[in-house]
């Protein structure tokens, strides 16, 4: 088993290939000064490995799961059916896919009593997997909910600047 750090988000993706989108997601978990565990585990490819990863991630202190995957994406899910962890799940637009409508769909229409969370189709959603992650976070560290006030202020100030450079 790969080493795990003690962090409270891991970032799963199904390949490599996913890598280049995730760096999103991973950067803006540094951003509020999170180093995520970051794992290419594939539902499909290594099932024993997503397996185990899904077992033992509450003990090594994983508190979410942000999993991403393009094209018939079962990451997300197969983790939610082995763990009660909160699970993200990020749909990819992969080549060869259906630009990412395949993920969209594999991932979001879980059955009952299996959620996870979906967010947004590529950049998107790997940006705000990670924001969603700090807001299941932030009830439990004081911290962290400082640094998400901070972002949500400076991303509303941003919006007013530019309106107000646009009035006459
Ligand atoms: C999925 O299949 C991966 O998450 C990736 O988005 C897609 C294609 O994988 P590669 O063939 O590029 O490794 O499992």
């Amino acid at each position: 088993m790969a080493s795990e750090k003690n962090t409270p988000v891991a970032v799963v993706m199904g390949s490599d290939s996913d890598m280049d989108v995730m760096k999103g997601c991973i950067k803006q978990l540094g951003d509020f000064g999170i180093a995520p565990t970051v794992r290419i585990i594939s539902a499909h490819r290594t099932p024993d490995i997503a397996a185990e990863f899904a077992d033992n991630a509450a003990k090594t202190g994983i508190k979410v799961i942000i999993a991403a995957a393009g094209m018939a994406a079962h990451l997300a899910g197969a983790l939610a059916g082995r763990t009660t962890l909160p699970i993200i799940g990020v749909p990819l637009a992969a080549a060869g896919g259906l630009d990412g409508m395949d993920a969209l769909l594999s991932t979001v229409q879980m059955p009952p009593g299996v959620p996870v969370a979906t967010v947004a189709i590529g950049k998107a959603g790997a940006k705000n997997a990670a924001i969603l992650a700090v807001q299941i976070l932030v009830p439990s560290d004081v911290a962290l909910a400082k640094k998400l006030a901070d972002f949500k202020d400076a991303q509303a100030k941003k919006v007013i600047e530019k309106d107000a450079s646009i009035q006459s």
